[in-house]
């Protein structure tokens, strides 16, 4: 059928059937109709909401969703294409025509087909879902998805790296994205938020500077997704005011498990604002439902390597699984006065509000339940725009939150080519769009009438302004000079740092310390070593000894603070540490590795692998070569290999009873080594009846360093035993307390 029902009758029947080719009889798209359309449902079946021409934003993606099934192929201009095999010659054995306007469109379209990265964030993957307010909050805003409880408002997320390039590794240490695009009935509002909730740099004007130092050098281009390198310490050693963000980023918090389990944060100050012109300051909180996980950096290393698409691939499967991942927002609501009374500067993204001096609350839920149908259309054509709010909410004063409502738009006009961007259907708001603005690169919009200007008479005064229904800015009164520099509480650069610092459990800390040690092991500049920790010296004594004692050097004297100003630090505040977060318990989405050889019990495993299905886990039957092993009468079938699917791609791992199987599991390297590894990563194990053999073979010890019992280890005489602590484990955040080094 032609694609384009109403310039079917221009079609004749001709140009229904390919012509046949030379080489090969085209299928009747007609025969093919059926297979085809059945493919492409069951690619989206997990995803269990629409299906293809349906869609939560409301329709806007349907206009222009295609679906090739039972279509003949055609050129761009629709005319159908006989022959996609061969280009058209002067004989068989001739040169290719000029004439081939098919091969020449084909080709000239695919030359072009890339688009420039991100500048920053260039990695990334999204969803699409809703946020589900609880209540009303129209006592302080009049923002559409605050409005109504149970109100839901569709929202496309996305989650990035920083510094990595588009074809980048997922799990660099890295500040991850959040950034989430609500389709309101009152225009788009993009919160672009990170997962810490500080930054690097308190003003704009030092962003380009942070992102050169950090990205690959300029001359070699290398590293790739790393700030293990010269120039990035070189810059944050020169600029105290990173600090705090320093030791977030060398935190756990850089290596999330998975997007579905880290926390998002809008960092900045902004403002909240009522029908009556009131406003409050607000600051966001994401929380993940299924708390917050991160790797081990020996794992997030070895995963670089195994599956480079480790978090792109969780976030998808999850997803097509049903298992939807969900946070709950929460708001830090103050009052401007509130806000003078504080000892740093809310203006300034280097600080958090503590949740001691302002408790979040929580006002609503994320969540995500459905892929997008074309990565490049949707999660590479976003284009999230700190510029996009509506009514109801504002910006603060904090300088580098006001660099950002230039630089989002700007970067969007050269990397989606063009000043209409917000026309491609992913950006395209839900609320209807009439203004005055015309023409461009690629407009696609056709504006009737020959009015494009404001105030009219020829067009009845349209589109007009709405008023107090419109946008209005915060009224803020202000007097001031005109002035380059900064408001004194900018100042302090560490008490936050050492807040932090003194926050983390003792796990925590010690994975900061072998952060930095890591990181500045690869800077081959002494003296940047060097001053990095006397930066630390100004954040606790242990921090900087500890650091400098990795490096082989002595402390530093500690670097010169700004401000002889002493800036108090608050008492440690336990929402700073990963371990107030575990979660829900639940299993869901998690991979779990049951290892099996011949002789192996089957069914042991079976009742396993069913208790984990059950509990939305993904059980996957791991051996030593692909296809049947022999179990107890009946054939279990191998999904992957150990050395296909290696250790650091699992939650858990499980080993059934089976003399022979257990055996065989002992004397293979790679299985020995999938078990160490899952014990140094501090992940549950499993092991029944005579499988047990393979922990002493391994070197896996049964108690923790300092006697006690290992509660994520998990050794019974049969299955039936250790089922249910093996879940109970899996669905528990790790316990580090077994972390030995090495194990
Ligand atoms: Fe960004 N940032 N940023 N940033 N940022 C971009 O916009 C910028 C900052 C964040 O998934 C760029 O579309 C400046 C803080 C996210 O598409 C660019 C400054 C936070 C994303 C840009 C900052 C962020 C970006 C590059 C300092 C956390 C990815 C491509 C003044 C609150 C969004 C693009 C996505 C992307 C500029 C600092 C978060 C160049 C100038 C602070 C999540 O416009």
């Amino acid at each position: 059928m032609p694609s384009n029902p109403a310039k079917a009758g221009e079609y004749g029947e001709r140009a229904r059937c390919p012509a046949t080719g030379a080489t090969a009889e085209p299928a009747s798209p007609l025969a093919t109709a059926s297979t085809a359309s059945e493919a492409n449902a069951s690619d989206k079946t997990g995803s269990g909401v629409p299906g293809l021409g349906e869609n939560h934003v409301g329709g806007n993606l349907d206009r222009v969703r295609a679906d090739a099934s039972g279509q003949v192929l055609t050129t761009n201009q629709g005319v159908a294409i006989a022959d996609n095999q061969n280009s058209l010659k002067i004989g068989l054995r001739g040169p290719t025509a000029l004439e081939d306007f098919i091969l020449r469109e084909k080709i000239t379209h695919f030359d072009h087909e890339r688009i420039p990265e991100r500048v920053v964030h260039a990695r990334g993957s999204a969803a699409h879902g809703y946020f589900e307010n609880y209540q009303p909050l129209s006592q302080f805003t009049r923002a559409a998805p605050f409005a109504k409880a149970g109100k839901r408002t569709p929202v496309f997320v996305r989650f990035s790296t920083v510094a990595g390039e588009r074809g980048s590794l997922d799990t660099a240490r890295d500040v991850r994205g959040f950034a989430v695009k609500f389709y309101t009935e009152e225009g788009n509002w993009d919160l672009v938020g990170n997962n810490i909730p500080v930054f690097f740099i308190q003003d704009a004007m030092k962003f380009p500077d942070l992102v050169h130092a950090v990205k690959p050098e300029p001359h070699h281009g290398m590293p790739q997704a790393a700030s293990a390198h010269d120039t990035y310490w070189d810059f944050v050693s020169l600029m105290p005011e990173s600090t705090h963000m320093l030791l977030w980023q060398m935190s756990d918090r850089a290596i999330p498990r998975s997007y579905r389990t880290m926390q998002g944060f809008g960092v900045h100050t902004f403002r909240l604002i009522n029908d009556q012109g009131e406003s409050v300051f607000c600051k966001f909180h994401w929380t993940p439902v299924a708390g917050t996980h991160s790797l081990a950096w020996d794992e997030a290393v070895k995963i670089g390597g195994a599956d480079p698409d480790f978090h792109r691939r969780d976030l998808w499967e999850a997803i097509e699984a049903g298992a939807y991942p969900e946070w709950e927002l929460g708001l830090q609501l103050f009052s401007e006065e509130q806000a003078e009374s504080f000892d740093f500067d809310v203006l300034d993204a280097t600080k958090i509000v503590p949740e001691e001096l302002v408790p979040v609350v929580p006002v609503g839920k994320l969540v995500l339940d459905r892929n997008p149908d074309n990565f490049f259309a949707e999660t590479e054509q976003v284009a999230f725009c700190t510029a996009h709010i509506i009514p109801g909410i504002d910006f603060s004063n904090d300088p580098l939150l006001q660099g950002r409502i230039h630089s989002y738009v700007d970067t969007q006009i050269s990397r989606l080519g063009g000043p209409n961007f917000h026309e491609i259907p992913i950006n395209a708001p839900l609320a209807p769009v009439h203004n005055n603005q015309r023409d461009g690169m690629h407009r696609q919009t056709i504006a009737r009438g020959r009015v494009a200007y404001e105030p009219n008479s020829l067009g009845g005064g349209c589109p007009f302004q709405a008023g107090a229904r419109g946008f209005t800015s915060f009224a803020q009164p202000i007097a001031e000079d005109k002035v380059r520099g900064k408001p004194e509480k900018f100042a302090d650069h560490y008490s936050q740092a050492t807040l932090f610092w003194r926050s983390q459990s003792p796990a925590e800390q010690r994975h900061i310390v072998n952060g930095f040690c890591f990181e500045l092991t690869r800077v081959q500049v002494p003296a940047i070593r060097q001053r990095v920790v006397s930066l630390l010296v100004n954040v606790a004594d242990e921090l900087a000894l500890a650091v400098a004692d990795g490096l082989g050097i002595a402390v530093p004297p500690p670097a010169p603070k700004a401000s002889e100003r002493d800036f108090p630090v608050p008492a440690p505040s336990p929402a700073l540490s990963l371990t107030s977060y575990p979660g829900d318990g639940s299993i869901k989405a998690k991979r779990v590795a049951i290892l099996v050889a011949d002789g192996a019990d089957a069914a042991g495993v079976v009742s396993l692998y069913g208790a984990l299905l059950a509990g939305g886990a993904v059980p996957r039957l791991l051996g030593l070569r692909l296809g049947p092993v022999a179990a107890e009468g009946r054939a279990l079938e191998v999904e992957a290999t150990v050395s296909a699917l290696p250790s650091v791609l699992f939650d858990a791992v499980a080993v059934p009873d089976g003399a022979d199987a257990a055996q065989t599991l002992a004397n293979a390297g790679t299985v020995l080594e999938f078990l160490r590894d899952q014990y140094r990563h501090c992940k549950p194990i499993l092991v029944v009846g005579a499988a047990g053999a393979l922990l002493d073979k391994a070197g896996i010890p049964l108690t923790l360093p300092d006697g006690a019992a290992d509660p994520a280890l998990v050794q019974v005489a049969a299955m039936d035993q250790g089922v249910a602590a093996l879940i109970d484990a899996l669905g528990r955040p790790r316990d580090h307390a077994r972390e030995t080094d090495p194990p």
